[in-house]
């Protein structure tokens, strides 16, 4: 059955109304559709809270039996917080299942749509997949690497300046540009600045919306050189603040961890590299409280170490209509940088807007533009692929002076292999009819509840698997994709 878009582009705005609440979940929307109708709706609302699907189910105004789901993500099939989403679907007699993006988490990773299709439910993967990658670069990158998505945030003048000589820096871009950095704010579960920028400015980091929450403040200071009346340690007690430093502390720094704690602020103590704290041990630290992503506001040096190390993941430069000169001014990325034009760091422009009060945004994605991928919908295999690159931003590849950011994806990769999956996974029958067979037959579905939460222990239901082949079919497919054999 070829799917509606406008029941994706429907549970897409609905996923997006968890923004600033799931983490380190993914955004997800769900749309179930009768007779062209929606009769249920829902996304998820926040960690731990139900699943985007359960939530569209528990709003049903009439029976689900025969009904259509469209879901921006795989459902999963598997106990955490919640149930597992399959089990739901399945209880409901839902038939057909639409499904954006796939669930890259080792515990799902094709499982879910595994068990839907083990079950007699129709599904077809790969609608609007690049719209709903695009709700979770964050989450895709934190499954999978286990370490934050960083996005490196900085507003500078037209030569390139991020202060003027004497270091005033307030403000370079406009009003407008700024309510949008606060609005950034919200969309990241933490931030993080360099010490410089706390001595030179005192900055609350916050984004000052009451309705909003206010992301983890996370200061690199690496002799521990915060000053304990400073705006951030001051407002610890209430907005959670980690200050990273040197796991070699000296005796001054030693005396003043007490107070810091005292003040509500939580030290990470972290190897150095090159006489500053090495960032990766700092973000393998990060991921491991569960922090998915991190907005960066510099300064230079903080910037230059985390582009690097290969650990920023996209750049949003707000470039205001001034002008400041200086040779000693300072630039948004300083550290040694790299000698030859052709090891710049390549990016590439996935969204620009000019502003009201003139600032331009740009947002850039690090690494090389990727190749458009025009196999959207798989209707053909029932059989759980690895999702190795499901990652909407590419790694860069790392020219000299920077480390192979590709290295950690491919770890991440090799990572998220079958042996995840149940061990005997049927390939569906590729009939001489092109499996219609079974079209009316869709088996009881056995709940998954008693004492089995794995769906692989259980025999395999007898059941022919349907291939949707009418997606295919050039006028239905709103992808315009080219026929396949
Ligand atoms: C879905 N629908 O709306 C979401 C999904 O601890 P839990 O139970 O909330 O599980 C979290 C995992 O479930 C998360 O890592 C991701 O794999 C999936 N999230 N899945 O089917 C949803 N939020
Ligand atoms: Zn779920």
């Amino acid at each position: 059955m070829a799917y509606d878009a406008k029941f994706m582009e429907r549970a897409i705005k609905l996923a997006k109304l968890g923004v600033g609440r799931v983490d380190p979940n993914p955004l997800v929307g769900a749309v179930i559709v009768k007779d062209g109708k929606i009769i249920g709706e829902g996304y998820h609302t926040g960690y731990g809270m139900p699943h985007a699907e359960r939530e569209a189910i528990n709003s049903l105004t009439e029976s689900a039996r025969g009904a259509e789901m469209y879901v921006t993500l795989e459902p999963c099939a598997h106990t955490g917080k919640q149930p597992p989403c399959t089990a739901a679907i399945l209880d409901q007699g839902i038939r057909t299942v639409y499904v954006g993006s796939m669930d890259p988490n080792p515990k799902v990773n094709g499982r879910g749509v595994w068990t839907l299709r083990q079950h007699g439910v129709e599904v077809v993967t790969g609608c609007m997949k690049k719209e709903c990658d695009a709700l979770n670069p964050v989450y895709f990158h934190y499954i999978t690497t286990k370490r934050p998505y960083v996005v490196l945030k900085y507003a500078m003048t037209l030569d390139g300046k991020i202060a003027t000589t004497t270091g005033a820096s307030r403000y370079i871009s406009g009003d407008f540009a700024r309510g949008r950095v606060r609005g950034m704010r919200n969309q990241y579960p933490a931030i993080i600045v360099g010490i410089g920028t706390v001595l030179a400015d005192d900055p609350m980091l916050d984004n000052r919306r009451q309705k909003d929450r206010t992301p983890i403040r996370i200061i690199c200071d690496t002799h521990l050189q915060i000053p304990l009346d400073s705006k951030v340690v001051q407002t610890a007690g209430k907005i959670q603040t980690l200050v990273a430093t040197s796991e070699r502390m000296s005796e001054d720094a030693k005396e003043k961890l007490p107070k810091l704690e005292e003040a509500g602020v939580e030290v990470l103590l972290i190897p150095e590299k090159d006489g500053h704290i090495d960032m990766e041990p700092l973000m393998d630290k990060l991921g491991e409280m569960e922090i998915s992503g991190i907005m960066s506001e510099g300064g230079g040096n903080l910037s230059w170490s985390l582009l690097r190390d290969g650990l920023v993941n996209e750049v949003v430069i707000f470039t205001a209509p001034k002008i400041f000169g200086g040779i000693t001014a300072m630039t948004p990325v300083e550290g040694e940088g790299v000698n030859f034009v052709e090891d710049a760091l390549p990016l590439h422009l996935v969204e620009s807007e000019v502003l009201p009060g003139g600032d331009i945004y740009a947002r850039y994605i690090v690494g090389p533009e990727p190749e458009e991928d025009d196999e959207d919908v798989d209707v053909e295999t029932a059989e759980p692929r690895p999702i190795a690159k499901i990652q909407s931003s590419p790694a860069p590849v790392a020219p000299e002076g920077f480390v192979d950011a590709d290295a950690t994806s491919k770890k991440a990769s090799e990572a998220i292999q079958f042996e995840d999956m149940p061990g005997e996974v049927k390939k569906p029958a590729a009939s001489e009819d092109d499996g219609w067979a079974v079209a009316d037959n869709i088996p009881a579905y056995v709940p998954e509840s008693e004492d089995d939460d794995d769906v692989e222990d259980r025999p395999p239901v007898e059941l022919e698997t349907r291939i949707v082949t009418e997606v295919l079919s050039a006028d239905l497919n709103p992808f315009n994709i080219e026929e396949r054999e």
